[in-house]
C-alpha cells in the first residue's frame, strides 16, 4: 500500500507541474489510486456476487444502506487552531446524505443540466457512537450527541502530511468499527490534494487503512471552488468502490455503462464549453458527476449504473461475514466452517491432477440445519459458470473432473450453519484422509 501511495505522489508531482504551465487553476483533486487488475477483478466480483446472491433466493433485496461516520481531527491545541466545529461536521454530513439522494440537482445558474436531478442512491450516511471504552457502538441522532464518534486528537504530527501514505499511526489510532463504518480524517494533505480514499476490496488485508483522509480546506462554506462539501462525496464514491469517470481514458473507461466516456479529468466549471474529449459516442463529457474533478459548482451527479456498482461493492465487502473469504484447502485437509445466512465462502484446492474427478460433499453438524447448505464448484473461482451445482444434485454434494489444477469450492448458506464440514476427494476410491 505504500508504494502505491509513493507512487501516487509522484504522479501528483507530475501533473501538478504540467497542470501549473497550462492553467493556472487546474489542480490534482484526488490523491486516491488507480484501479490496477486486482482492483478491477474485485469490483467484477462484487457484481457476481449479488447476482449470485439475487439469483438463490426470489426474496433478495439489495440491504437498506445505512453508512456510520466517524470523524476524527487531529489538531495541536488545546483550543482555537485547526478547530473544525461539530456544526460544520454536522454540515459536511448533511450535505453527503443530500448529495447521495434524489435532491441533489444541478446548480440553478447553469443552463445546460437546469432541471435535472441525481437518481437516488438508496445510500445514506448516519452519525456513529462510541462506546464507554471508545468502541464502536451503533448509531446516534447527530454530531452533537453524546458520545457521538468524533474524535480530536492532541497531535501535532497528524495535522500535516508531507506526503500521501504517511497516515498509518494516525490510522491506526483512531479507525473505529468493521469495514461498514466510514472513517474520515480531516488533516492538511501536501501539494494540491483534496482528499484520498481507499477501496472496500481492500479492508480484508488493510483494515486499519480503511477510510477517506480530507483536506481541511475542503470543508464546507470556505472559498470556491471547492467549497460545497463535493470533494467528500467523491471520495466515499471511492470507498463505495467507484473510479474516476476518465479513468483508463475513452476505452474501456471507468466500467460503469451509463457514464459518458471520459479522456482526461475536467477541471473549473463552464459548461457552456461542451467538452467532449471522446468522440462518437453522442456524449459530452460527463462534468456534472461526482467522480470527475470539476469545481463543486457543477457537481451533483451519480449515473444509475455508479449505483448498482456501490451497491454491489457494499454488499459484497461492506457487510460483515458476506464478502469472498478464499481459503486454500490442502489434499488431505477437511474443512471446517460456520457460515451466517446468505453468506458464501469459497475454496480453492491447488495442485490437482489433470483430468482427476474431485468429489466434495459437506457435512453439517446439526440435523436441523439440513438444506441450509448448497455447494457449488467450478475451475474458475467465480459466481457464475458452475460445472456443479448441489442444487441438480442429492443434498450438498458436487464433483466435477478437473480441466486446470486447481478446482474451487463454493459454500452458500441459504439459512445460518453454525458448523459444517467439506470433505473432498481426488478420484472416486482415493478419499482423502
Ligand atoms: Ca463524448
Ligand atoms: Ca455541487
Ligand atoms: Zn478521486
Amino acid at each position: 500500500m505504500k508504494f502505491i501511495h509513493i507512487a501516487n505522489l509522484f504522479t501528483i508531482l507530475a501533473v501538478t507541474a504540467v497542470a501549473h504551465e497550462r492553467h493556472l487553476a487546474e489542480e490534482h483533486r484526488c490523491g486516491t489510486k488507480d484501479p490496477d487488475d486486482s482492483d478491477l477483478k474485485a469490483r467484477e466480483y462484487a457484481q457476481e456476487y449479488r447476482a449470485f446472491l439475487a439469483e438463490r433466493n426470489d426474496e433478495y433485496r439489495a440491504p437498506l444502506i445505512e453508512v456510520p461516520v466517524c470523524f476524527h481531527i487531529p489538531r495541536r491545541a488545546f483550543l482555537g487552531g485547526e478547530r473544525i466545529s461539530n456544526e460544520q461536521l454536522q454540515d459536511e454530513l448533511d450535505h453527503l446524505n443530500m448529495a447521495y439522494s434524489a435532491a441533489s440537482c444541478c446548480d440553478a445558474s447553469l443552463s445546460e443540466c437546469s432541471g435535472r436531478c441525481s437518481p437516488d442512491t438508496g445510500i445514506s450516511f448516519v452519525m456513529a457512537k462510541l462506546d464507554g471504552n471508545g468502541n464502536f457502538d451503533g448509531v446516534t441522532d447527530s454530531v452533537s450527541s453524546p458520545n457521538a464518534c468524533v474524535t480530536r486528537p492532541r497531535q501535532r504530527r497528524w495535522v500535516r502530511f508531507r506526503f500521501l501514505g504517511a497516515d498509518g499511526a494516525m490510522k491506526e489510532a483512531l479507525r473505529k468499527g468493521d469495514e461498514r463504518v466510514l472513517n474520515v480524517y480531516y488533516t492538511n494533505l501536501p501539494g494540491n490534494t483534496l482528499g484520498y480514499a481507499t477501496f472496500p476490496w481492500d479492508y480484508d488485508s488493510f483494515p486499519k487503512d480503511d477510510g477517506v483522509v480530507m483536506s481541511r480546506d475542503t470543508i464546507r462554506g470556505g472559498a470556491p471552488p471547492y467549497n460545497e462539501g463535493d470533494t467528500l462525496v467523491h471520495e466515499v464514491g471511492h470507498w463505495l468502490g467507484l473510479y474516476h469517470t476518465f479513468d483508463s481514458a475513452c476505452s474501456p473507461g471507468d466500467r460503469i455503462a451509463d457514464t459518458a466516456p471520459e479522456r482526461v479529468p475536467y477541471y473549473g466549471c463552464n459548461p457552456s464549453e461542451q467538452r467532449d474529449t471522446c468522440t462518437g459516442d453522442l456524449l459530452k463529457d460527463p462534468i456534472f458527476n461526482f467522480m470527475d474533478y470539476s469545481d463543486d459548482k457543477c457537481l451533483f451527479e451519480f449515473t444509475a449504473g455508479q449505483i448498482s456498482a456501490m451497491v454491489d461493492s457494499y454488499v459484497t465487502y461492506r457487510t460483515p461475514g458476506s464478502r469472498r473469504m478464499l481459503k486454500p484447502i490442502h489434499r488431505g485437509l477437511r474443512e471446517i466452517g460456520s457460515l451466517e445466512a446468505g453468506a458464501t465462502q469459497v475454496f480453492q484446492m491447488n495442485d490437482v491432477p489433470m483430468s482427476s474427478v474431485v468429489h466434495c460433499h459437506a457435512e453439517i453438524a446439526h440435523e436441523e440445519e439440513e438444506g441450509h447448505l448448497d455447494l457449488f464448484m467450478n475451475s474458475h473461482g467465480r459466481l457464475n459458470d458452475f460445472e456443479c451445482s448441489s442444487e441438480d444434485r442429492e443434498a450438498h454434494q458436487c464433483s466435477l473432473m478437473a480441466i486446470a489444477d486447481s478446482i474451487y469450492v463454493i459454500a452458500h448458506a441459504k439459512l445460518k450453519i453454525s458448523e459444517f464440514t467439506i470433505v473432498c476427494a481426488i478420484n472416486d476410491d482415493e478419499w482423502l484422509r
